[in-house]
């Protein structure tokens, strides 16, 4: 199986911006005409669905921010009435009251198949096990990835979150050959079979993750694949847009986002206008077929580039690249803006240093400081003193020089920095504002 949906995957890019333009027109003229929230953000830019007749007329749309999902709680900006809703989630809501996210069965059947079109690319198919590691519940990551699998006809392990040594047991026992999981908590099950006595690349038949809901970096992809012993696939997607929808396939360059059923822009944040092709930016997105809970040029904060040429696999739909970062997770030294991805990425480069890290930011007096701390492996932590010593100069210096702000850093015992079962949480901001 090459491709889920062949009619569809490998459309020549022509058609389908023709199909976008189509729906796009569709989705304004019945927003502007049914919603009364769209219809006044519309009427604020003096934008009317008559002004729709190309592809660039998007720019005349406006922008949805997470602030006018979290006024629109629960259901305001819902445009399906309850009795079409048949599923909800809601995003974690660590900032203030959480994003109630309501779907119809053709939202569900959509997403479902955004995924499957994906899991089919990395090499997935009915001949499959897959073991879910994401939380099932409110959060999105879990079901997502469930009626996907089931869709493609694999067979699904609804493992869920937590209790690691029996999912070890589970992919052992019922031989599962993929796992989906976020990429920190597959690390902590790789420990976690290493101290049962298990390696999972020797003693399983684990050959693909499916990795997302948290930044990680290339290095971190090296690390796992070696490691493990399985093909470490990306997968993206935020709870307003549905879900997990887009992953990487098999030639793992970048997540192919299906033009179907989304328009994703890529604009500087400062601004609000496209980047040129290939820039890094903040993805913006258009959901072209969502029933309940339209989504229309909502800026997701996550930074990174577009690619449309057609990738090696044949299909013809746009790629985003590495989610190098979130335009709020920023963290902003005297000045200069470093991202965690940066600092994982420059740590992993170090043979010395395993797979956890901590980034504290303080404030010392006016000054603000930076101190990494950094899990060694546990080969290197029985190295002399003197030696560790020299490890920590030489990464302090190349951490130095990468971000161009003063950092410190500590090297810790190996599994002595917490672990996570969901998004792990790496950025510990003491400073008071
Ligand atoms: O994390 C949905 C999801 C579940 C995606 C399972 C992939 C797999 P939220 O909780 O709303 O939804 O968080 C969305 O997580 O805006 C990104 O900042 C981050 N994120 C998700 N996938 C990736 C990824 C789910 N592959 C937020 N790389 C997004 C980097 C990611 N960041």
């Amino acid at each position: 199986m090459v491709y889920w949906n062949p009619r569809i995957e490998d459309m020549p890019v022509s058609e389908l911006k023709a199909m976008q333009l189509k729906q796009l027109k569709m989705l304004v003229y019945k927003l502007y005409t049914f919603s009364s929230f769209y219809r006044t953000k519309m009427k604020a830019k003096g934008v009317t669905p008559e002004d729709i007749q190309t592809l660039d007329d998007i720019v005349k749309l406006p922008f949805m921010t997470k602030s006018d999902l979290r006024d629109g709680y629960p259901d305001k900006l819902f445009t399906a009435s309850p009795k079409e809703i048949v599923r909800y989630h809601a995003s974690s809501g660590t900032t203030g009251k959480p994003t109630i996210v309501g779907y119809t069965q053709n939202d569900i059947d959509n997403w479902a198949e955004s995924v499957a079109r994906g899991l089919v690319s990395a090499g997935l198919g009915h001949n499959d096990v897959l073991q879910v590691a994401y939380t099932y519940g409110l959060f999105s990551g879990g079901l997502g990835l469930h009626y996907a699998a089931e869709r493609i006809g694999a067979a699904v392990v609804p493992a869920s979150t937590g209790n690691t040594e029996r999912q070890i047991d589970l992919i052992r026992d019922l031989g599962v050959t993929a796992i989906a999981a976020t990429p920190s908590y597959l690390l902590h099950l790789g420990e976690v079979a290493e101290k049962m006595g298990i390696s999972i690349k020797d003693d399983t038949k684990l050959r693909i993750g499916i990795l997302g809901a948290e930044p990680w970096s290339p290095r971190m992809r090296d690390r796992i694949e070696n490691w493990l012993g399985i093909r470490a696939i990306d997968i993206y997607g935020t709870s307003e847009l549905s879900g997990p929808l887009y992953s990487e396939c098999s030639e793992q360059c970048g997540v192919h986002v299906w033009s179907d059923m989304a328009l994703v822009e890529v604009i500087d944040p400062a601004t609000g206008e496209h980047v040129a092709p290939g820039e890094k930016g903040e993805l913006v997105f258009t959901m072209l077929q969502k029933e309940a809970f339209p989504i229309i040029r909502y800026r997701v904060g996550d930074i990174a580039t577009l690619h449309e040429e057609v990738c090696a696999c044949g299909r013809t739909h746009p790629r985003i690249g590495r989610i190098s970062g979130r335009v709020d997770d920023m963290i902003i030294i005297r000045g200069i803006n470093v991202f965690p991805s940066q600092v994982e990425f420059h740590l992993m480069t170090n043979p010395e240093v395993g797979n956890e890290f901590q980034i504290v930011v303080d404030r010392k007096g006016a000054l603000d400081t930076m101190l990494i701390r950094a899990e060694l492996r546990p080969e290197a932590f029985g190295d002399r003193v003197f030696e560790l010593d020299a490890i920590k100069d030489r990464i302090t210096q190349r951490l130095r020089s990468a971000l161009n702000v003063g950092v410190n850093v500590e090297l810790v015992e190996p599994g002595s920095l917490p672990r996570f079962e969901g998004k792990a949480k790496r950025v510990v901001d003491k400073r008071v504002y």
